[in-house]
């Protein structure tokens, strides 16, 4: 890490979020005690419970900015992320659900391997805590399977797990494809690192860093039958 980035500062988490009051405070006070310096993004579809209120008038020393995308048009994991990176004003961004289940502990290695030149940095899941089911388990397995060829046969840059929603990148790499494919890009679906994977031709310099995926320990998961439809539609 160069000195330089050992502030945060040039840095941005968004955080994608749909009724999370559970575990939002949690979250941002995890990423206090990395660096007070490190900057928001809530990017927020409208949630139903408080996580608005806690957002904004936690007293913490990260203030995060709450994108409030309650009254667009479109709603989605996907259109949230691309709207936070679009007013992302730091040269890098990582992306991290705000339920806990990516561990807050990795921010740092993410950070570290941007600022030494990696153009995309993709959480690697080496283990799901808890048990899923065996229909969960068999929709993962397919969905990697499927997302991999779909690359394949475009060509395109692949990661080791193509569904990660734990990811880092260059800002203005990402700003300049989503100025001009944003329509490429499936809004209302979850699977974001995919739809840029699928559009983005040239070789990236790409690096991994290992997590266990947590199990959700409050709040209701989100994903639904239209979101896994979405996500196969989009393979072709
Ligand atoms: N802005 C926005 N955020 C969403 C939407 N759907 C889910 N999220 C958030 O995106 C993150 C991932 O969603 P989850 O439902 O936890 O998906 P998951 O982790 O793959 O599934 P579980 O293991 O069941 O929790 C969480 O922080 C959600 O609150 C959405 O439509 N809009
Ligand atoms: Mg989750």
């Amino acid at each position: 890490m160069t000195e330089n980035s050992k502030d945060y500062s040039e840095f941005t988490i968004i955080i994608p979020t749909l009724n999370e009051e559970k575990s939002i405070v949690h979250l941002l006070e995890l990423l206090e005690q990395i660096s007070p310096k490190i900057n928001v993004i809530v990017a927020d579809d409208g949630s139903k419970d408080k996580t608005k209120e806690i957002v904004e008038t936690h007293t913490g020393s990260v203030k995060a900015f709450f994108l409030d995308r309650k009254n667009e048009e479109i709603h989605g994991l996907t259109i949230s992320v691309i709207d936070a990176i679009s007013i992302c004003k730091t040269p890098y961004f990582m992306v991290m659900d705000g339920d806990l289940q990516h561990p807050p502990e990795v921010v740092p290695e993410f950070y570290k391997k941007l600022s030494q030149g990696y153009e995309l940095v993709a959480g690697n899941r080496i283990e799901v805590a808890g048990k899923w089911g065996l229909y969960r388990k068999l929709m993962s397995y397919t969905a990697i399977l499927l997302g991999k060829i779909a690359l394949a046969v475009r060509r395109r840059n692949k990661v080791k797990d193509i569904m990660t929603g734990l990811y880092g990148s260059k800002t203005d790499l990402w700003k300049e494809v989503i100025d001009k494919e944003r329509e490429k890009f499936t809004l209302e679906g979850y699977k974001v690192l995919f739809d840029f994977l699928k559009i983005y031709s040239p070789k990236l310099k790409i690096g991994y860093v290992d997590y266990v995926f947590g199990t959700r320990s409050s709040g209701e998961s989100k994903i639904s039958k239209k979101i896994i439809w979405l996500y196969f539609k989009s393979l072709f």
